[in-house]
This record gives structure tokens, sequence and C-alpha cells, in this order.
């Protein structure tokens, strides 16, 4: 991060003794030194569940979606500009090959164009989100982190928006933006503005957030997400905010903090270790098992994970070594194998139903006194329980996971998730698709705006609320006319 600070002080500051670059109208006598943009992500806003799919990904998802911003408070601008697009618009590889960061100085004069790293490509017509304009990638990225310890639990799906200058903030409100969501539809060779349906043909584009001002990023924009489907168990969790992750962007502070959202709870349950008395050999074990509720909290009223879960249903996730175990209600049967003796173990799951989160698993350990059923020595006490607390880490990740999702417990969880998220999305259908415009085969035909504020379905539909929905026609649908909304409100009140 400070490498590109001290790049920048060594390139910046002999500017003000450099002709003046570009701009041929601003070459006043002596350029300013050359102001830096701070980007710094404000913290994460109104995280809410939403199910739909996902165009590349199969079935449903389950997604936490939220309102991000990227927040200017440098002295300078951030201008990106992009020229001379390679790549093939048909398969969306269209990016800008030239893309530099241009600086200023308080005078507005154009002082320096720094060479960047910074991904401009073009959302083209076969992009998941179609916005057909140009975009910055990364200019945030988000986790969802544990709630105490903040922990990366996730990473979010990557971003990439139109940079804009959305809101003021510490600029006065009737200062006009100089960066229009318009803008990123591109120029073509003569400085010309292009419309949607040309942006693909744009030679240059220029996007920016002036000083003062922040980029909104809203819960309803594609991938404005972190994708919760059978990784992320119930538990209590905040949103993490970083601007500029992979460090493209020059600015006069690279180091800030992250910005974290208040806390909230994803409601479910989180099945807990047993270690049960051995038993005589050869007979059958009955074990009580248990799970602690996570009560939902900090989602929006309605929300199908806030307040208080449905009854916990327990499912096998790893069989035991030496014996064979039913489970009926909340009780285990262990049955060992004829002639052992000595420690057991095994590990169950807590769901609910129609809940597409992850289940953790927690062993059940059991032993078996030798001998037959008669009287014998206490055993041994069972060896010491891993315990599973606490929230999942990616599966699989080295070092990020407390505990590790056996693959017939990731099946499971998939499996019932899937399940659950098929039946709501035929709820769905049933209640609101004949409406609309006839739904597609496994697609809630639900459109943004579409549904009864607070509706609430009968039955299994239950906990399909129409706020989840909402997003749901909204990424799915995907319409060729589709535009990202911030473009669409600024590009109706944009002067241009
Ligand atoms: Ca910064
Ligand atoms: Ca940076
Ligand atoms: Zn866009």
């Amino acid at each position: 991060m400070t490498t590109h600070l001290a790049r920048l002080r060594s390139s910046v500051g002999p500017l003000a003794c450099v002709a003046v670059l570009g701009a041929a109208g601003a070459a006043a006598a002596a350029p300013g030194p050359g102001l830096m943009p701070d980007l710094v992500a404000d913290p994460p806003v109104g995280p809410v569940t939403s199910v739909e799919p996902v165009h590349g990904r199969p079935g449903h998802r389950l997604l936490l979606r939220f309102d991000g911003h990227v927040h200017n408070i440098g002295p300078g601008r951030l201008e990106i500009v992009g020229q001379r697009p390679a790549g093939s618009y048909g398969d969306d590889t269209l990016r800008m090959t030239d893309v530099r960061q241009r600086i200023y100085d308080a005078s507005g004069a154009l002082v320096d164009e720094l060479p960047s790293p910074a991904v401009v490509p073009h959302a083209g017509p076969h992009a998941s989100d179609r916005h057909r304009h140009w975009h910055t990638d990364r200019a945030t990225a988000y986790w969802l982190v544990e709630g105490e310890g903040l922990a990366d639990v996730v990473e979010s799906d990557k971003v990439g928006f139109c940079l804009a200058d959305s809101t003021p903030i510490e600029a006065p409100d009737d200062e006009p933006p100089r960066y229009w969501a318009s803008h990123c539809r591109g120029l073509d060779a003569a400085g010309r503005s292009l419309d949607y349906a040309q942006s693909m043909d744009a030679a240059t584009v220029v996007m920016g957030i002036s000083p003062g001002f922040r980029d909104l990023y809203a819960a309803r924009y594609f991938t404005q997400w972190v994708d919760l489907t059978g990784r992320v168990a119930p538990g209590r969790y905040r949103l993490k905010a970083v601007a500029d992750p992979t460090g493209a962007i020059a600015e006069a502070d690279e180091d800030n903090a992250p910005a974290y959202s208040t806390p909230f709870a994803l409601r479910g349950w989180l099945a807990q270790p047993v270690a049960a008395a051995p038993a005589p050999s050869g007979a059958p074990q009955r074990i009580a098992l248990t799970a602690r509720a996570v009560v939902g909290a900090g989602l929006p009223a309605g929300d199908p994970y806030l307040g208080e879960p449905d009854p916990a249903m327990f499912v096998l996730a790893t069989p035991p070594a030496h014996g064979t175990v039913t489970i009926s209600g909340d009780v285990a049967t262990y049955t060992p194998a004829p002639g052992h003796a000595g420690p057991d173990r095994f590990a169950v799951a807590a769901l609910e139903e129609e809940s597409a989160l992850a289940a953790p698993p927690a062993t059940v350990d059991v032993g078996v006194l030798p001998g037959p059923a008669a009287a014998a020595p206490p055993a041994p006490p069972a060896p010491p329980v891993a315990r599973p607390q606490g929230r999942p880490g990616p599966a699989g990740r080295p070092g990020g996971a407390r505990f590790r999702l056996s693959a017939a417990q990731l099946l499971i969880n998939q499996r019932i998730g899937q399940a659950a998220i098929r039946r709501l999305a035929a709820v769905a259908a049933a209640l609101h698709g004949a409406a609309d415009r006839g739904p597609a085969a496994d697609q809630p035909a639900h459109r943004p705006g579409g549904g009864a504020a607070g509706e609430r379905p009968g039955g299994a539909g239950r906990r399909l609320t129409a706020r989840g929905l909402r997003y749901g026609g909204r990424s799915s649908a995907g319409e060729a006319g589709d535009v990202c909304p911030s473009c669409a409100r600024s590009t109706s009140s944009s002067p241009s």
C-alpha cells in the first residue's frame, strides 16, 4: 500500500515544474501540487437476505445484500480514464487497455496522469449484470466477518461499478456532481457522448468521484452481496468494507482502517457436542441431542432470517466407525457393532427447515463397556471432544475454518438448502408469477417492486418475503434493458 504513496511522492513532488500534460486549455503558468484522492469505505448498511437465481450458478442462492459506499475524503479528485479498448464485445472481454489516473491541482489544472492497473471492463450483453456501460472493478471489497472477533468468514462476490458522484457528504449540498453515471457510457473518437447501445464502441471513458462525494453501491445491484448458501452458519456477524482492496488507485492515504456494519444475526440452530456416558456392550444407547438457538436480529422486518428459529431438525452428518445411528426427533440411537468395545464417535447437525444456511456438525462421543451387558468396571472417560463452537470459515480454506465441514455434511446442507429454496420458489411462482411475465422453469417470476409490501405467503412459503423476492426478480430477470439503477437515476437528472 505504501508503495503507491512513495511512488506518488516521488512523482507528484516535482510536478509543479513539469509541463502540464493534456488539457491544453488548462496550461496555466505554474500548476500547483497535485491533490490526491483518499478513498474510504463507509460502513455497509441494511443487510437483507434474498433468495434468487444467480447467473452462472446452479439453482437458487441465499444472498445477503447490503448497501455500500466508497467515499472520497481526500483533497483531490479520483478520476480514472480508459482508452483504446481491446477484446470482444460479444464474449464480454472488452477492456480499456490504456488506463490512467488523472491528478489535478487546486485550480483544477491537470498536472499528471499515472499509468493505472485499475481494470476498466465493459459490462456487455453477456455480462451477468448487462449494465451496458463501463465499470472500474474492485473499487471496494466486502467480507462477512464474525460479529465479535471480526475474523473473516467469507468474502463477497467481486464488485465493479461505474464510479460517480452519487451523494455530496462533505461537499456542499448544492455543489453539482462532476462525475455522472452517464459518463460511463463513454465517448467516441470525436469526443461525442454515447448511449447504452453504442457504449461498446467507446474510444474513451472517464469516471471518478469528487472530493467530499461518495458513490453508492445499492443492495439491489448485481454482485452487491455475500453468497451464504450452505457455507455460512447461523450466528452473529458484521460486514466489513475495504476501499481499493487491490491497491490499484493512488491515494493520499493508502492505509485507512476497514469499515464495519453494526452487528446482525442470522437465525437458526447450532448443534452442540455431546459426551454420552459409556453403556454396556451390544445394547443400543439413546442419546439426547441439543442445539443452541440463534435468534435473528438486525435485519429488516419480515426478513426470513429474523427472529426465533423454527424447531431444530437433527440429521446424521458423519456415521460412527463401530456401529450405527438412527435419529428420531432430538434422540440419537447408537447401536454398537457386535463385539465392539471402547470409544466411538459420530457427528450430527441441527437444521431449521427451509433454511439454506450451513449446519455445522457437532460430535457425539459414546463409549461401549467391554464384555456382555453385565456389571463391568467403568470405562475410562471419553477422550476430549473437539468443540465445534463458533462460526464456520470457508470450508477447505487452510487456517480459515474453525471446523471442517465433511463432504457428507456439505451434501446435506446443499440438498436441504436447495430443496427448501425450490419449494420457496415454487410457492412464489404460484403466488406471484401469473401476474408478471410467466415464470421461467426455475425462477421466481417476481419483478422489482411487483409485490405488495409485507405480503407473506402461507404454508411452506411463509419465509419467502416480498422483499427477498424483489431482489430475486431484479437480478434474475436481467432483461436487456436493465441498467444499473444509479445510472438510471443520475441519467434522468444529468445535464448532458
Ligand atoms: Ca484511502
Ligand atoms: Ca489505494
Ligand atoms: Zn453499472
